[in-house]
């Protein structure tokens, strides 16, 4: 993987630059739409390469390793030969899926213990055995195994669970190394910074990750409850210290204003299951700002969904019809939305790159930000 840096927003930290890997470039800033079992909910592959135009989706580690498991991962030759994505994919690691598993999981130096919550099996994920299972599923990049925090969490367990998140990165960077990927193409490993929403611990670990010399950096444990501003205080003090010159990528964030106040503290990646878990409970992002397609409102609105962002189905299908689908309870529902909602996250960050190449990204980032927060 390399990351080619081209451009520098000069009245904010907004970056525009290229992640290169073997299955082709990715433009950032970027949204990566998430794909938990090796599917992006309600949405097939060709609409997202060609309506959506996304550039890298995601994968769960925990997911894939449970159903369908490593066996047939490798027998079909990964990931990307599996499902038909032909594009770049990240997997995270298991870290934040598995300690979302409240009691029933057991946290320890050595690893997780935890239960599947598809059959109560039990399973081990180790730093070493999270860099073996995501060699097998072949992602282009693969996350360290770290333990995200809760929020709100006290000083001591944040400082030990970071101290041990260290360890574990020593860890999967020594199995990492040792190992190569299995499908003749090549896999980077992005370590995690953790720390709560304590200062000092963020400010060290980032320099603690930033010490390790990996090819990208992610930024974890955010978004998890803390207010918008906690999260904005503890990103720009994480790419303050992160190396400029590697892409960083913060976990699961968030709404789309998130999305813009954080490229403006320097952030080139994101995810977030929002757009689609939204779409499937009818809450539309626009352009023009937040619609809750079941309301009356739109009963008889027979415009397009979002004319202004382009791409066939948010400018082909109206409001009214999508409502009526959605009221109905019909499965082109969720279907419509969700690749409603992607087009729109992918549309944004694709809009917030060109006018940081255009050097206009301040100020458009303020007037925009407005506008997708507006509930219509
Ligand atoms: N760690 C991992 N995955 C994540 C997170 C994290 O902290 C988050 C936090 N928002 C989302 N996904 N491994």
């Amino acid at each position: 993987m390399k990351f080619n840096l081209s451009h520098q927003d000069p009245k904010s930290k907004a970056r525009a630059g290229v992640v290169k890997t073997d299955h082709g470039d990715i433009q950032t800033p970027i949204f990566m739409p998430v794909g938990t079992a090796g599917s992006v909910k309600a949405v097939h592959q060709r609409e997202l390469m060609y309506d959506i135009k996304a550039e890298i989706i995601l994968g769960n580690t925990y997911h894939l390793y449970l159903r369908p498991g490593l066996d047939i991962l490798e027998k079909a030759g990964g990931l990307h030969k599996f499902n038909g994505w032909s594009k770049p994919i990240l997997t995270d690691s298991g870290g934040y899926q598995v300690f979302s598993l409240a009691g029933t999981r057991k946290i320890k130096e050595d690893g997780v213990m935890f239960k599947s919550h598809i059959d109560g099996s039990k399973h081990h994920f180790t730093p070493e055995n999270v860099m073996d299972i995501q060699r097998t599923i072949g992602a282009d990049i693969i996350m360290a195994f770290d333990e995200c925090t809760p929020y709100p969490c006290e000083y001591g367990y944040a400082r030990n669970s970071m101290e041990m998140t260290h360890r574990w990165l020593k860890r999967c960077i020594d199995r990492f190394d040792s190992t190569e990927g299995k499908y003749g193409y090549s896999q980077t490993l992005f370590p995690i910074v953790q720390g709560s929403v304590y200062k000092d611990l963020r400010k060290q670990s980032a320099e603690f990750i930033a010490s390790t010399n990996q090819e990208g950096n992610a930024i974890g444990g955010l978004s998890v409850g803390e207010p918008a501003e906690m999260m904005y205080e503890m990103t720009e003090l994480v790419t303050d210290i992160l190396p400029t010159d590697k892409p960083r990528y913060l976990m699961g964030v968030g709404t789309p204003a998130n999305i813009l106040e954080c490229i403006a503290l320097g952030v080139d990646m994101f995810d977030c299951v929002m757009p689609t878990r939204n779409a499937r409970n009818g809450m539309l992002f626009t352009s023009e700002g937040i619609i809750n397609i079941r309301n009356e409102k739109w009963k008889d609105d027979f415009s397009a969904i979002d004319p202004a962002i382009g791409g066939h189905v948010s400018t082909f299908y109206s409001k009214a019809y999508l409502r009526h689908l959605v009221i109905s309870k019909e499965i082109l529902a969720a279907q419509i939305a969700s690749i409603h909602n992607l087009s729109f996250y992918l549309w944004l960050v694709k809009q917030a790159r060109e006018h940081i190449l255009s050097g206009d990204f301040a100020v458009w980032k303020d007037q925009m930000v407005k506008k997708v927060s507006t509930r219509l």
